[in-house]
């Protein structure tokens, strides 16, 4: 008999609820050809900090890859096909990225999903993310892919409405969720990022969030 007591191979999906699938470890298979392909894109769109159309500065620094990209400024929250900062079109989505979003999407039940955007979050210590909803998409019938790598965070996953209670749902170096169906417009967001470190990433996580931003191309 194998125990298989180090396994790092697939666990069974888990739904959160209906629509939303958490499937722990999913991304770790992948990771050794994520770090580079990540790097490549960083160096050809840097990771920077947003200010929201209130004016705060988002504590997350970020970036994008994929034909759309999303931003934030003073003015709102769209989806370009440039990067404001430089004016080149967003770095290429890199083949693995797209794999393990399509593999995962496939794994929760979402076949068929074609991401145009990535974006990526990278939290530092005591980053946080606030309470929002994904709706800038003009394409609600497809799910969304969250890929968490780098130090743990502790997701806040809630309901239809802002002042619904949120669930904890602490997410570690690997884990993949998937949201779509009745779950794709559930508040969510990420509680301060602990002090930590991680062999791979160092102090920080980075999610990489992949969307069907528009309909057509
Ligand atoms: C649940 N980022 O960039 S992705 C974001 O960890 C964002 O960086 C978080 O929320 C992060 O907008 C979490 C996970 C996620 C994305 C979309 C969702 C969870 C979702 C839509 C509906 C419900
Ligand atoms: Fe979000």
């Amino acid at each position: 008999m194998n125990l298989d007591l180090f396994s790092t191979g697939s666990e069974p999906p888990v739904e959160l609820e209906p629509g939303a699938v958490f499937l722990r470890g999913h991304a770790l298979p992948y990771v050794d050809a994520l770090l580079p392909a990540l790097e490549s894109v960083m160096q050809a769109a840097p990771l920077r900090h947003m200010e929201t159309p209130g004016g705060f500065r988002m504590s997350a620094a970020l970036t994008n890859c994929g034909t759309w990209g999303w931003t934030s400024d003073r003015h709102g929250y769209r989806y370009t096909r440039h990067d404001p900062q430089t004016g080149l079109p967003w770095p290429a989505m890199p083949p693995s990225f797209l794999r393990l979003a399509q593999d995962a999407a496939g794994a929760a039940g979402y076949p068929g999903f074609l991401p145009d955007a990535c974006l990526v979050n990278r939290y530092a210590p005591k980053a946080r993310m606030s309470l929002h909803q994904d709706k800038n998409e003009q394409d609600m019938s497809a799910p969304i892919v969250s890929v968490s790598l780098g130090i743990d965070a502790m997701f806040l996953w809630g309901g239809g409405q802002r002042s619904d209670p949120a669930r904890r749902v602490p997410l570690q170096h690997g884990d993949v969720v998937v949201w779509g169906g009745p779950a794709r417009l559930r508040y969510h967001g990420v509680l301060p990022v602990a002090q930590n470190h991680h062999p791979r990433l160092g102090a920080a996580r980075v999610n990489l969030t992949f969307r069907r931003a528009a309909t057509t191309t």
